[in-house]
């Protein structure tokens, strides 16, 4: 399975990840997690990516491009792969098609996770709360939220024009949730 899982921050995305990925027996790949782990580092790629993400700026595209190429190199990733948070601009569903041989032929599905905005703000803040998350200050998470729903959001038709996406509500419990991309995800792929 080469699946997809989109959504504005704060959907659960980073949550449902992993469950998903298990479940099918595939790596789990946040473009986030990665930044964030290269940011706490300092590795180059850290050093480049920390400011952007600190203001809730996505990462340029061709640094984002060539990590997440080099990720799915690797030889986990030979039988499948979850993606999270990965295309978030034009340029990257472009690229991505490229690194897999071309459009809905290397992508089996993609789930996007919706909500409404005043819970992902809520989710967000407690996130900052309980983690103290850089990026999850108030005025950060709504630049965030504008930028996905400028730059992420319209990404879906052209997933949706493919016949891969699977919209999945996003509020509920994290278990109901779980279920219901599972669920969504053997409708599409039937
Ligand atoms: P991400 O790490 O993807 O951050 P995110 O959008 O907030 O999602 P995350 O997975 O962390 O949160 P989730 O919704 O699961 O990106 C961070 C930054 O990295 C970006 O702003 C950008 O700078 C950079 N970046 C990443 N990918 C990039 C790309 N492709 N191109 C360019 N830049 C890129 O969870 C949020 C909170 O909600 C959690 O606290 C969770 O516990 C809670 N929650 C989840 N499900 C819930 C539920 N059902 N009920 C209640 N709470 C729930």
């Amino acid at each position: 399975m080469r699946l997809l899982l989109m959504g504005p921050p704060g959907a659960g995305k980073g949550t449902q990840a992993a469950t998903i990925a298990a479940r099918f027996g595939i790596p789990a790949i946040s473009t986030g997690d990665i930044f964030r782990a290269n940011v706490a580092q300092r590795t180059t790629l850290g050093v480049l990516t920390d400011t952007y993400m600190a203001a809730g700026e996505y990462v340029p595209d061709d640094v984002t491009n060539a990590m997440v190429a080099d990720r799915l190199s690797r030889p986990d990733c030979a039988h499948g792969f979850l993606l999270d948070g990965y295309p978030r601009t034009p340029q990257q569903v472009d690229e991505l098609d490229a690194l897999l041989g071309f459009a809905s032929v290397g992508i089996d599905a993609v789930v996007l996770l919706e909500a409404e905005t005043e819970e992902l703000v809520r989710r967000l803040l407690l996130r900052a709360q309980e983690q103290g998350r850089d990026d999850d200050t108030e005025s950060v998470v709504r630049r965030r939220l504008d930028l996905y729903a400028a730059e992420t959001a319209p990404l879906a038709a052209e997933y949706a024009g493919r016949g891969l996406l699977a919209s999945v509500d996003g509020l509920g419990s994290v278990d109901e949730v779980a279920e219901r991309i599972l669920s969504a995800l053997v409708a599409v792929s039937a």
